[in-house]
C-alpha cells in the first residue's frame, strides 16, 4: 500500500499536481480578529505554491489595485511569487478576484479550496478588507510554521457600523509623520477604517495653516512637559492622508474650538478678547482657554483654518471639537458652533463634534460624538443627527488599565483588557441604537505617553476589541472565545515587534 501511495505521488509530481493533499485543517480555529460573521471549513489545504496565478479583469481599476496589494503581500509573507494573469491554468494553482453584489462596500467572500481561493466583493474597499483577512491567515500559518498551505473553507463577512475609528491626540505630545503611519499601518490589519486626527489643543497646534503661519512655528512648539512638540506641514498632512487612504482609512481633522485653543491664542493676540497673546501652555488641565465671539477676526480664522485643512481633506467630515469649553459663556459657545458649522457647510464637510455641540442649532447631517453625557447624546439624536459610540468609561484608550498601569489617566475608568472589549454600543444609553450610531471611535489622549512604545501599550491590544466591537456582529462576540484569540494576536504583535501591554490577567504564550 505504501509503495503505491508512493508511487502516485511520484506520478502526480511527474504531472505537476500535489502529494500533500491529506493534511487535515481548520478554518473555523482560525484566531481572526475581528471575528468574521461567518467561517466554514472543509478541511483540506490549498497549496502554496511558486507561480500561483492571479486572475482578475485588468479593465477593472478596483481589481488592478487589488491585485497589486494582493501580489505584494503574498510575496512578502509566503516568498513565492504570484503571477497576475499570466502562467498556464492547470499546470499552477490560481487566486481570482470577482466582482459580485453585497449589500456594504465592505463585505466580502473568501473560498478557499483546494486549487483556488476566489475573492468576492462590490467594491475595492471590500476587497481590501478580505486582503486584511488573507495577511491574518498567512501570517498565522507562517507564525505555526505552516505556510505551505491555507486552510480550505469559506470566510463572509461584512461590517456592523460603517464607521470604526481611531483618534490620536497629536497635540498633548506630538507624533511624527513616520510614528502615525506605523499606528495607520496596525489600524488597517484590524480593518479600522476612520482614524481621527485632534490636531490642535491648549497645548500646540499641529497643522499648517499658510495663511496664519504663526500657528504652527509658535504655537507648535510646545507639547505637554515642555517645548519640543512638532507640526505637520500640509505637504506632510497629504502625505498622511494618501497614506490612510491606500489602507481604506478616511482621516478626520479636529481643530477643537472654542475652548483648547491656547496655541492659538499664543500665536495671534487679535484672537483674544484683551488683545494680548496668551503664555504658551505645557500643563494638563483643560476648560481655560477660549476664542473671543467679539472679534470679527475669530471668524475669518476659522474660515481660513478650515478652507485650508478642508482642501487637503478628501473625507466628509472636519470635526470642530466644541468640548469642555468651560471657559466660554452658553450664548457665546452656541453662537461658536452655529457659525462654525456653517463655515464647515461652506467647505463641502459634514460636521463632527464631541457631544456638547448638540445644545447649538446642529443640523442632521451632523455626528455627535458620545463621551460623557448620554443627554447630549439622546439630544443630539432628537436635533435628526447620529451618534459616534466613545464612551470614555469603555473606550478611552488613555484610560489606566488598572491602577499599576504606567502610563494613562484614570478620571473615566480603569479599562482592563476585558471591560473594554465587553460592552455593546447598542446597549449603552437608553434610546441610541442600531440606526442611530454610525460606529465606534477609540480615542487615544495623549497627556502621559510621548512616543510609539508608550502609544502602543495604551492602544494595544485594546485596540483589537474595539476593531471587533465595530466590525463583528453582536451575536459573535464572547469573551472567552475572544481571549483565545487575543492570546495568538499577541504572538502576532510580538512578531512585529510591536509592544503591547501584556495583562496579567490573560495567560498569554511565552
Ligand atoms: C477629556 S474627551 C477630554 C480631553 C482630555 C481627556 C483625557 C474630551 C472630549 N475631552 O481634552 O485629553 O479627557 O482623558
Amino acid at each position: 500500500m505504501k509503495q503505491f501511495s508512493f508511487l502516485l505521488c511520484l506520478l502526480s509530481v511527474i504531472f505537476f499536481t500535489h502529494c500533500e493533499q491529506q493534511i487535515e485543517t481548520h478554518l473555523e480555529q482560525f484566531p481572526l480578529i475581528p471575528i468574521a460573521n461567518v467561517m466554514e471549513e472543509t478541511g483540506s489545504a490549498f497549496f502554496i505554491k511558486d507561480n500561483t496565478v492571479l486572475y482578475f479583469d485588468e479593465q477593472d481599476e478596483d481589481l488592478k489595485r487589488t491585485a497589486i496589494k494582493l501580489k505584494s503581500n503574498w510575496e512578502a509573507q509566503t516568498n513565492n511569487s504570484l503571477l497576475l494573469n499570466e502562467g498556464i491554468p492547470f499546470l499552477h494553482s490560481k487566486i481570482e478576484l470577482i466582482k459580485s453584489d453585497f449589500d456594504q462596500e465592505e463585505a466580502y467572500e473568501i473560498n478557499i479550496d483546494k486549487k483556488a481561493i476566489v475573492i468576492r466583493a462590490s467594491a475595492a474597499s471590500g476587497f481590501y478588507r478580505a486582503l486584511t483577512s488573507v495577511d491574518q491567515l498567512l501570517r498565522f500559518q507562517k507564525l505555526s510554521s505552516n505556510l505551505n498551505f491555507l486552510p480550505t473553507g469559506v470566510i463572509r463577512d461584512a461590517p456592523k457600523y460603517s464607521y470604526r475609528g481611531a483618534m490620536l491626540d497629536v497635540s498633548r505630545h506630538f507624533f511624527t509623520v513616520e510614528e502615525v503611519k506605523q499606528y495607520i499601518d496596525l489600524l488597517a490589519l484590524y480593518k479600522i477604517n476612520h482614524l481621527h486626527l485632534h490636531l490642535s489643543d491648549d497645548q500646540g497646534w499641529r497643522i499648517e495653516i499658510k495663511s496664519w503661519p504663526n500657528l504652527t512655528e509658535y504655537g507648535g512648539r510646545s507639547e505637554v512637559g515642555g517645548m519640543t512638540g512638532g507640526f505637520y506641514t500640509q505637504e506632510e498632512y497629504k502625505d498622511l492622508v494618501a497614506y490612510a487612504q491606500d489602507r481604506f482609512i478616511t482621516v478626520v481633522p479636529e481643530i477643537d474650538i472654542p475652548g483648547h485653543t491656547n496655541a492659538a491664542l499664543a500665536s495671534y493676540p487679535e484672537l483674544n478678547c484683551n488683545g494680548k497673546t496668551a503664555e504658551l501652555y505645557t500643563g494638563i488641565e483643560v476648560g481655560f482657554s477660549t476664542l473671543c465671539v467679539d472679534n470679527e477676526i475669530t471668524f475669518q480664522f476659522l474660515d481660513d483654518v478650515i478652507r485650508e485643512i478642508s482642501a487637503i481633506t478628501p473625507g466628509e467630515y472636519f470635526h470642530i471639537g466644541g468640548d469642555e469649553s468651560l471657559s466660554t459663556n452658553e450664548e457665546d459657545y452656541i453662537v461658536f458652533i452655529n457659525k462654525t458649522q456653517d463655515i464647515v457647510e461652506k467647505y463641502g464637510k459634514n460636521v463632527m463634534g464631541w457631544d456638547e455641540i448638540q445644545s447649538s442649532n446642529i443640523k442632521p447631517n451632523t455626528v455627535a460624538q458620545y463621551w460623557a453625557d448620554a443627554d447630549n447624546a439622546t439630544g443630539a439624536l432628537k436635533k435628526g443627527a447620529k451618534v459616534l459610540m466613545s464612551p470614555a468609561k469603555y473606550a478611552y484608550l488613555d484610560m489606566q488599565y488598572d491602577s499599576l498601569s504606567t502610563y494613562g489617566l484614570h478620571w473615566a475608568s480603569y479599562i482592563s483588557i476585558k471591560r473594554g472589549y465587553d460592552w455593546n454600543p447598542d446597549e449603552l444609553v437608553e434610546g441610541i441604537t442600531g440606526e442611530n450610531i454610525i460606529g465606534v471611535e477609540a480615542p487615544l489622549w495623549s497627556e502621559t505617553i510621548s512616543n510609539f512604545e508608550e502609544l502602543s501599550y495604551l492602544a494595544f491590544p485594546r485596540l483589537l476589541g474595539y476593531a471587533e466591537i465595530g466590525w463583528s456582529k453582536t451575536e459573535q462576540r464572547e469573551w472567552d472565545t475572544y481571549q483565545k484569540r487575543l492570546i495568538e494576536h499577541g504572538v502576532l504583535l510580538d512578531s512585529m515587534s510591536i509592544k503591547y501591554y501584556h495583562s496579567p490577567n490573560i495567560p498569554w504564550k511565552k
